[in-house]
């Protein structure tokens, strides 16, 4: 896979490159993540990339002609063209995935108070990163990026991509690891049974309890096994007990 990012701040994607997981997946050669000035890409002397709002009004525009030329020098016929915006639908696992199938993506920071709307005709999908706005779409690049380039096979182990949070709509379950005992905080005797029923129920019904806790919107998309049913009645038996 190709990754292309049009920035007007090259600088900031410095550490997201040669850091950690995501160095490693580059170094794989697994995905090709090249960053583009689009500054590079006006032609007046001051190299200007915005301009005053048409009919007034506070801020700067991105210039469509810069960005444009940006873009096309930038993508292919395959490229799948993504733009950055707070004015989009937020950014979900379900899109990583489908995203991730992609050979070849260009993501276009959006910055300034906006772009000039005629460039949105060459854009396949806005996306945005949640309900909140940024100075810039660097951040949601690299937020969209990881979230990408972690599912490209071989990435990162098989195990740790099979249950995930958001996959299936259910937050993850908690974890442990050593030490055993925390200022006498324990690990839950059941994770230390070896009994893997016992540990999956376990784990099951403290998913279902995080998800009931922290996100239970997330519960209106899921579909419920039978197992499910009958943690969820367990849960509520507790929580009134
Ligand atoms: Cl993609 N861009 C900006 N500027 N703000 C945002 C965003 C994107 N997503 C959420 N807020």
């Amino acid at each position: 896979m190709r990754i292309t990012i049009l920035t007007l701040f090259p600088t900031m994607f410095e550490g997201f490159l040669h850091t950690s997981i995501i160095k490693r997946i580059i170094d794989k050669g697994l995905v090709e993540i090249r960053i583009v000035d689009i500054r590079d890409y006006s032609l007046d002397k001051h190299r200007h990339v915005d301009d005053t709002p048409y009919g007034g009004g506070a801020g700067m525009l991105m210039k469509v002609d810069v960005l444009h030329r940006a873009l096309a020098a930038n993508s292919k016929e395959n490229s799948r063209i993504l733009l950055t915006s707070p004015k989009a639908k937020p950014f979900k696992q379900s899109d990583a995935r489908r995203l991730s199938k992609f050979s070849d993506i260009v993501i276009v920071c959006g910055h300034y108070e906006g772009i000039d709307y005629r460039f949105e005709k060459y854009v396949d999908e806005k996306v945005s990163i949640g309900d909140y706005v940024l100075t810039g779409g660097e951040l949601a690049s690299m937020v969209i990026s990881d979230a990408i380039v972690r599912l490209l096979d071989d990435g990162i182990s098989k195990q740790s991509l099979e249950i995930e949070s958001f996959d299936n709509n259910l937050l993850e379950c908690p974890q442990y690891t050593r030490p055993y005992d925390f200022y006498g905080d324990k690990v839950p005797a059941v994770l230390l049974s070896g009994n893997h029923r016992d540990i999956k129920h376990y784990n099951d019904k403290m998913a279902l309890r995080e998800t009931l806790k922290y996100r239970p919107d997330l519960l209106e998309n899921h579909q419920f096994t039978k197992e499910e049913i009958a943690l969820l009645e367990e849960i509520r038996n507790e929580f009134e007990g």
